[in-house]
């Protein structure tokens, strides 16, 4: 299944009339506001996220899991879904793989295809939290964490070999999430168990390429319920802080307790240069992995406010954050899901990008509360989508990709292809 430039044209000129309705009279209004609007729609489309592996199937829970038919059953397939993505939107230029479920048996011709699509691979991410077939020692009671070395072994040398299959396919980073941590108080030597994730990071870290990072998440709970060995972005950092400059955390928005200041967060990691990169997703309870924007698209805004408030600061700061979303479903379709959260980030760094930057520098300077909150609403407010549609009809994507999804039946043909019974590989 393909979708070709003539599908596109066709789909952009039915609704080219109904677009300029909207798109003129926002281009007059940013017009008077003194705002660059071609160079708005520039930083608008040239924005890239990547789009995680686990996430192209329909996502289980732990009651039931419902396949939406035609899910990608290889790394390849994976690809093609990323590339039908991409194609669609012009916004989703990059896949993050998890070993060992993507493992890539034939490198070059992975690339090729990622190459076909104009596909780049983002972080690889390891997976110490399952054990798999033909694995040794298990990782019932922790990996990096553990209290035996065969096993703490068995988990580095892992994530040595992600980053092997990493650096044959281009990626620049290894991100390491671990579901290490205890159900019940005194099950585990808190101390112990992070002074020894801190000694198998130290050997994972001096196995990393010169130009690699290794990005550090963070999670208050959760499948560990008393006790998780990394349960804050306080301890990510600590980590990163010791290993070294090539170590960064990495803020996935589900994983805080309720209603943490999570735009604080990233200043701060920000101002210290340490903020490696974002798994976007939202929530309402935990780590919910909803879709990106569907619960609290403010603090999407606000989060977006720090970043460009923040380089506008921290010039240096505006390398290689990894822009990722981690959110997956069993109620969506998955490729449905993942333009909606393509569309509500770009949103949301939109809307910042709007923001009266000097005007709210003064507002802040002058203690001016009010001022301040007139200026974000004044951003937030603006109906931002007419300029994300024009930015994929100057970058040949489709006006509206989930529209076009729809009307090609994509999904339909998926199944055609690959039958109604798949099961992709992921969460
Ligand atoms: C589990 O919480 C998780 O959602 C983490 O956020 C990881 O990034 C992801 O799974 C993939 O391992
Ligand atoms: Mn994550
Ligand atoms: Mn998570």
């Amino acid at each position: 299944m393909e979708i070709n430039d003539q599908q596109i044209e066709k789909h952009n000129k039915e609704v080219e009339e109904g677009h300029i309705a909207s798109f003129a009279p926002l281009v007059d209004q940013l017009d008077k506001q003194g705002i660059e609007v071609n160079a708005l729609i520039e930083q608008i489309g040239s924005f890239q996220i990547a789009i995680p592996s686990w996430a192209l199937g329909a996502g289980g829970t732990r009651f039931g899991r419902f396949p939406t038919g035609g899910e990608p059953g290889s790394l390849k397939e994976k690809i093609e879904d990323v590339g039908l993505l991409h194609t669609l939107n012009r916004s989703s230029g990059a896949i993050s793989l998890h070993i060992p479920w993507d493992i890539p048996e034939d490198t070059a011709a992975i690339k090729q295809l990622a190459e076909k699509f104009d596909l780049s691979f983002d972080a690889v991410n390891s997976n110490t939290f399952q054990d798999q077939e033909d694995q040794e020692h298990s990782y019932k009671f922790g990996s990096l964490c553990h209290t035996d070395d065969f096993v703490r072994n068995q988990a580095i040398e892992h994530n040595i070999e992600v980053i092997k299959y990493g650096e044959q396919l281009g990626s620049k980073a290894l991100t390491v999430w671990l579901a290490d941590g205890s159900n019940f108080p005194g099950q585990q030597n808190l101390s112990k168990a992070l002074k020894q994730t801190h000694e198998s990071l130290e050997q994972i870290y001096a196995a990393l390429p010169a130009d690699w990072e290794v990005l550090i998440e963070y999670k208050p709970y959760e499948p560990n319920f008393y006790s998780t060995v990394i349960p804050d972005w306080g301890t990510s950092f600590l980590l990163a802080n010791k290993l070294g400059d090539k170590a960064q955390t990495l803020v996935d928005l589900g994983h805080h307790l309720p209603n943490t200041n999570i735009e604080q967060i990233v200043a701060t990691l920000l101002m210290e240069n340490k903020l490696g990169g974002f798994h976007f997703n939202d929530s309402k309870y935990g780590d919910d992995d909803l879709t990106a924007g569907s619960i609290k698209p403010f603090q999407l805004f606000l989060i977006f406010n720090e970043l460009v408030g923040g380089t506008d600061t921290y010039d240096d700061l505006k390398h290689n954050i990894s822009w990722m979303i981690d959110a997956s479903h069993n109620v969506k379709d998955p490729l449905e899901d993942l333009m909606q959260s393509v569309e509500a980030i770009k949103q949301a760094y939109a809307k910042a990008l709007l923001i009266d930057r000097q005007g709210l520098q003064q507002a802040q300077a002058d203690n001016d509360p009010v001022a301040a909150q007139q200026l974000l609403q004044e951003a937030y407010q603006t109906d931002v989508r007419p300029l994300l549609r024009e930015s994929r009809i100057r970058n040949k994507a489709a006006a509206y990709p989930v529209k076009l999804f729809r009307e090609l039946q994509v999904r339909n043909q998926l199944v055609e292809e690959r039958g109604e019974e798949t099961i992709a590989t992921g969460l």
